[in-house]
């Protein structure tokens, strides 16, 4: 099956390809947009002008600069892009096909568009060799890689290309080709294989997209044979820098890399002393004269923790480990930090390291792959769940501020014809993209821009029964999983399915505590780890009491009574119940809905999305009724209702 089109279907492209068009400007993302503006022309009809534009309907114009900004008006007849340099026109291109006709209507006064974040990056978690475990793209839930087939680099790289187009066109500008665990194989990418990275880089180019490139931190020992990695040692920094060089020279415009050290048994400077910012800035320094960046994992704690162990807490570990380095880390390091503090739940509180380094760079990461959050056979559209990430103010201010320089998500695209496993998954990849260009963007209405190019001349009915589906999937998907913020209870190793305490005795650092009496963690600094002391005010004392905690989070931050009234008025216990019946009950709600949207959209695309209701709704059943029973038996206390718990 040839590849879905997404939400760039042929059709989209109508109101401009039916116009006189005219791309003025220099540089290779120019040609891009003289390429899908004269494909588009040939489709529906439209001209492509050289020459004066006195006569044209469309006029896509770069100045010579670098900028990813442009301006959008509209006077007398004519629609005017004029953007700061190519890779702006690129943008403004996709700006016009996102607005169709609108964009040749009426007068339009001149408005600035210009990305909020500089980078805009998927991190593909995608092995070269299949490993024994993991398969080929860890956490992947959409086929093979897009990149890697046969143990190398693909090579048809078609789909490359469309897959660069199709992330270009909300916004996506950097891609790191490579998992953060870095294997044996995938090691060789920057040195003896760096030129099937640079054959992947040449595909993404046209559309603006930087390659990067995850790299092992003890590159210099299994690739260079060197004795040792230490970041301090000079013949440890020309290795890097000789390294770097390389890669430069295969790649002139790389990115930089993306390094996960100390974390979950990937090599990092703990062994030899250093600190992770001495870590950084030897990788920093190499690829300082070549103008990349690293990007540092801040995704350290301690994986082998002993589970009766109570005064570990794996939440605070990142605020623990990289707070105090806070100023030391070199202008071209980037401390990418997962949006919570534990590790891609359904709910967590935002990670109080954002904000709590005023003189580090940061990327906030976000996981597009539902590894947590229904593995892509699950509905579940995470664009408000990033919202209020982005939308968090650390101090509790609403005015805006920096929160970041960096938006990152480890992509859930693969080889699947529909990209992303379950169709409907698209809008994850789509909604991550355009939040990252605009992180105050309203995500009902970039999901409505998502409707309106994937299903081009759509009835209300669909857009609708999207809406229907998409909008508050997420809470449905929260409702019967863990409650209230507690986290995991998913089975061990594949994450999928409800197994309450299936790390409950792991040395992963993911517990619940659940007893006969209650549930949860105490993390206030009065009676628990003090994580929530971590937090600037006013978090850090909305936190600490259960009386002003948020509900969502009660359980994330305290151990409390089965009967502990919430905010809403419920108890926990009766919450629990009624959220895991209601959950349920939502999922075949959208079940219903979605099978009434038949005939309104591709057979193909409506029933691989009929066929995932099905196991969503088995698997939603699952959840409840395992919850529900755990915590009856656990507590001895009855549902109030009467219904059936097991
Ligand atoms: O969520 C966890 C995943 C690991 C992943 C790790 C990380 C790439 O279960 O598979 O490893 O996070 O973010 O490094």
């Amino acid at each position: 099956m040839e590849a879905d089109a997404a939400w760039l279907p042929p059709e989209v492209f109508r109101p401009l390809g039916s116009r006189r068009v005219l791309v003025r400007g220099t540089g290779p993302l120019v040609d891009t947009v003289a390429a899908e503006v004269a494909d588009a022309c040939r489709r529906h009809g439209g001209a492509v002008l050289s020459g004066a534009p006195d006569d044209a309907d469309l006029v896509l114009e770069a100045d010579g600069g670098s900028g990813e900004g442009y301006t959008l008006a509209r006077r007398d007849g004519t629609t005017t892009v004029t953007a700061e340099g190519d890779r702006g026109l690129l943008h403004g291109l996709f700006h016009v096909v996102r607005l169709g006709e609108d964009a040749f209507r009426g007068d339009r006064a001149p408005e600035e568009h210009r990305p909020a974040l500089a980078l805009r990056m998927l991190d593909h978690w995608d092995n070269v060799a299949v490993h024994p475990v993991m398969g080929q793209v860890e956490r992947g839930y959409a086929g093979g890689s897009l990149f890697w087939a046969d143990g190398r680099a693909r090579d048809g790289l078609d789909r490359v290309r469309a897959y660069a187009r199709l992330i270009a066109a909300c916004g996506v500008n950097a891609v790191a080709v490579n998992n953060v665990n870095v294997h044996a194989t995938e090691a060789r990418l920057l040195t003896d294989r760096i030129g099937e990275v640079a054959r992947l880089a040449d595909t993404l180019r046209p559309y603006g997209i930087r390659t990067h490139l995850s790299v092992t931190f003890a590159a210099p020992v299994v690739l260079g044979g060197l004795e040792t990695a230490d970041p301090l040692d000079a013949r440890v920094r020309a290795w890097w820098a000789e390294a770097t060089a390389r890669v430069y020279a295969a790649i002139p415009d790389f990115g930089g890399y993306v390094v996960k050290a100390d974390s979950e048994g990937q090599p990092g400077p703990f062994a030899y002393g250093r600190t992770h910012a001495d870590g950084a800035n030897a990788l920093a320094g190499a690829l300082a004269p070549h103008g990349g960046t690293v990007h540092w994992r801040a995704f350290v704690y301690d994986h082998r923790q002993d589970w009766r162990d109570r005064s570990t807490d794996r939440a605070r570990a990142a605020h623990d480990h990289f707070v105090p380095l806070d100023g030391a880390f070199a202008p071209n390091a980037v401390l990418q930090v997962k949006h919570g503090p534990m590790d891609f739940q359904v709910r967590e509180p935002v990670s109080p390291l954002i904000g709590a380094m005023p003189r580090t760079r940061l990327a906030i990461e976000v996981q597009a792959t539902q590894e947590y959050t229904g593995q892509q056979r699950h509905v579940c559209w995470l664009g408000p769940m990033w919202s209020e990430v982005l939308r968090f103010r650390p101090d509790g201010e609403r005015a805006a501020g920096r929160l970041a320089d960096a938006l990152v998500a480890v992509s859930n695209a693969g080889d699947d014809p529909f990209w992303t496993g379950h169709p409907l998954a698209q809008a994850n990849l789509y909604t991550f993209g355009r939040l990252a260009w605009d992180p105050g963007a309203e995500p009902g209405a970039v999901l409505d821009e998502w409707i309106a190019l994937t299903h081009p001349g759509a009835p209300a009915r669909l857009a609708e029964g999207l809406h229907a589906v998409l909008d508050s999937s997420w809470h449905t998907y929260e409702k019967y999983t863990a409650p209230l913020g507690v986290g995991f209870m998913v089975q061990p190793g594949h994450h999928y399915g409800p197994g309450v305490d299936g790390y409950e005795y792991s040395p992963w650092g993911t517990y619940h505590f659940a007893d006969r009496d209650g549930v949860g963690v105490d993390r206030g600094a009065a009676r628990g780890t003090g994580f929530a002391a971590q937090y600037a005010e006013p978090w850090a004392t909305v936190y600490e009491s259960p009386d002003t905690c948020p509900d969502e989070l009660l359980l994330f931050f305290h151990h409390v009574p089965y009967g502990h009234v919430l905010r809403s008025g419920k108890t926990v216990i009766q919450h629990i119940y009624d959220t895991h019946f209601e959950g349920v009950a939502e999922a075949e709600e959208a079940r219903r809905v979605w099978a009434g949207l038949a005939g309104l959209v591709a057979p193909a695309r409506h029933a691989r999305v009929a066929d995932l209701f099905e196991e969503q709704v088995r698997c939603a059943r699952e959840w409840r009724d395992q919850v529900n029973s755990y915590f009856l038996r656990k507590s001895g206390v009855p549902d109030e209702r009467g219904r059936t718990v097991y």
